[in-house]
């Protein structure tokens, strides 16, 4: 297994919209195996294939206290959502910010598993928030682009900050 990269906000390749699985195959499989050790090692409770630069249609969840409970979702849909939660979010891609995100309280999720057999998931509290942050990235979107954009900006500026002092080093 391997340890992937993950971009960074503001890279545009985090903007790029993920194709769907069209065969569920080894090669799939291989990726979810890495994407878990690199979301399990960063650490965090979700991945989108986005997030290690891999465009296509395909998240992993773990929002178990023990990290046990590894969740693949390949080819999501939501199918139906109702009401409201604010939550504090973070994002691998964003490092170290958190802010409120208003998102449905309770969805129901359609997709694959890693076998390519269809499933449906009913989530609500951090796991509706999760799937709903991670479907986000398959569409290009990162949770910043929900915050005001004198916020966005803000946290844009800083994370250029932080990269060009890698960079430098
Ligand atoms: O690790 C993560 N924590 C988190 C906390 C609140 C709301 C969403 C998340 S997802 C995030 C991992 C990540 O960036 N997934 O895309
Ligand atoms: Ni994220």
């Amino acid at each position: 297994m391997t340890i992937l990269a993950i971009l960074h906000y503001p890279d545009a390749r985090l903007h790029t919209i993920a194709k769907p699985v069209a065969d569920v195959n080894d090669d799939i499989r291989q990726l979810i195996d890495d994407m878990a050790e690199t979301m399990y090692d960063a650490p965090g409770i979700g991945l989108a294939a986005t997030q290690v630069n891999k465009h296509t249609q395909l998240i992993l969840v773990d929002t178990s206290k023990d990290k046990s409970q590894l969740q693949v979702f390949i080819n999501p849909k939501i199918t139906a959502k109702s009401g409201e939660q604010d939550f504090d979010e973070g994002c691998l891609s964003v490092p170290n910010i958190y802010e409120s995100v208003t998102r449905a309280e309770n969805i129901t999720v359609e997709a694959l598993d890693r076998n390519g057999k269809k499933f449906s998931l009913n989530a609500d509290g951090l796991l509706a928030v999760c799937i709903q942050h991670e479907m986000d990235h398959l569409l290009g979107k990162v949770f910043v682009e929900y915050l005001s954009p004198l916020k966005r900006n803000r946290i844009r500026a800083k994370m250029l900050k932080l990269a060009r002092g890698y960079d430098e080093r």
